[in-house]
């Protein structure tokens, strides 16, 4: 009889490992934490319904808006997985205005920091829709044997080391590169283990779907207004009109358009002149998935990877998906304007 076939996320790992030379091993037992802090929250996000963790813990975070329980609960629970790893010196999150150091010896010795937002789309937490944790990291600066350092967290995106998402959905999953391509991992909930579902993903070149909040549409530059217009015309040869798809959780939007082929826009509006998005913790890593998988991501005009964070929250206009639809939102941005 044979046996069911599976490949775990942990044996998945340490076999990528043993093809890079001198790898001691650090990395992986990282992404390992990582995914046992994803396998605690998704309990949790599963019992969201039943037990005392819905709606809001009164407290407001540094972006002003308030915290939702959940949200505590995964900043928590990710930054303990991490603190106890003893791979990460330190850690950037959306829930915490300055960086978190981790001061023992073991930590100071780790030689990765790690940025992340423990849990995104918390506007949709109450209400059963998806959401999810992004991560993202980077070799330290700093010299080893300290305290990490705020430069350790202002890298450019093209210095990350590995990025990764957690999709709390109708099941979960983790997808994660280390700029050798991009894997994706279901929780087998029997088992208790990610286990590769989605091996290689590659986005498709072009999609039908566009991604974007169309109720800040008067506040949007003239070039996504056109954009619009154009997804919404009748061409058959172009496949269009194009569907409109928008969740409000970025892990969601993005992994859907990843598997279909389309493009999420997250501008610059009126009354936010840098966009919504956080460089460091929610574009950089979601930009090195969409390169790795074949797609591009872009601040409309320079690619996020590119940029050069100047502050922690920073925030910077997103425009990110299937390869010559994003080239195609670009060029009408660079047409009719920011
Ligand atoms: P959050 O990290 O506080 O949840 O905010 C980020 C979220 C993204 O998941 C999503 O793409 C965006 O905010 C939605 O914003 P809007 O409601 O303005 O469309
Ligand atoms: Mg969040």
């Amino acid at each position: 009889m044979k046996g069911y076939k599976i490949t775990t996320l942990n044996e998945f790992i340490v076999r990528r490992q043993a093809n890079i030379p001198y790898a001691k091993g650090e990395l992986s037992n990282l992404l390992h934490h990582i995914s046992i802090a994803a396998k605690v929250l998704h309990k949790k996000v599963n019992k969201a319904g039943l037990v005392d963790v819905l709606g809001e813990a009164g407290n407001i975070n540094i972006q002003g808006e308030t915290q939702q329980k959940l949200d505590v609960f995964a900043d928590m629970q990710f930054t303990a997985a991490l603190s106890n790893s003893g791979e990460c010196c330190g850690i950037a999150s959306e829930e915490n205005q300055e960086i978190i150091t981790f001061d023992d010896q073991l930590s100071n010795d780790a030689k990765y920091i790690v940025c992340m937002d423990p849990l995104d789309g918390s506007s949709n937490i109450d209400v059963n829709v998806s959401i999810g944790t992004i991560f993202s990291i980077y070799r330290r600066i700093s010299p080893r044997g300290q305290k990490a350092q705020l430069e350790d967290f202002l890298q450019e995106g093209n210095k990350q080391i590995a990025a990764g998402y957690i999709i709390y959905g109708s099941s979960t999953m983790l997808v994660y590169t280390t700029g050798l391509g991009v894997n994706g991992f279901t929780l087998d909930t029997g088992i208790g283990e990610f286990c590769l579902s989605h091996p290689d993903i590659k986005t498709p070149m072009d999609g039908k779907i566009y991604s974007l909040n169309e109720g800040n549409y008067n506040k949007f530059p003239e070039g996504v207004k056109k954009y619009i217009k154009y997804c919404q015309e009748e061409d058959k040869a172009t496949n269009r009109p194009y569907s409109a798809r928008y969740i409000g959780s970025l892990v969601a939007d993005f992994h859907r358009n990843l598997l279909k082929g389309g493009v999420f826009i997250y501008p610059e509006t009126a009354s936010a002149p840098t966009g919504k998005l956080r460089l460091l913790y929610e574009c950089n890593p979601m930009a090195f998935i969409a390169e790795q998988a074949g797609g591009k991501a872009n601040d409309g005009e320079i690619r996020i990877m590119d940029l050069k964070p100047k502050t922690l929250h920073q925030r910077v206009p997103l425009y990110t998906g299937s390869k010559n639809m994003v080239e195609n939102a670009e060029n009408f941005i660079q047409k009719h304007g920011k």
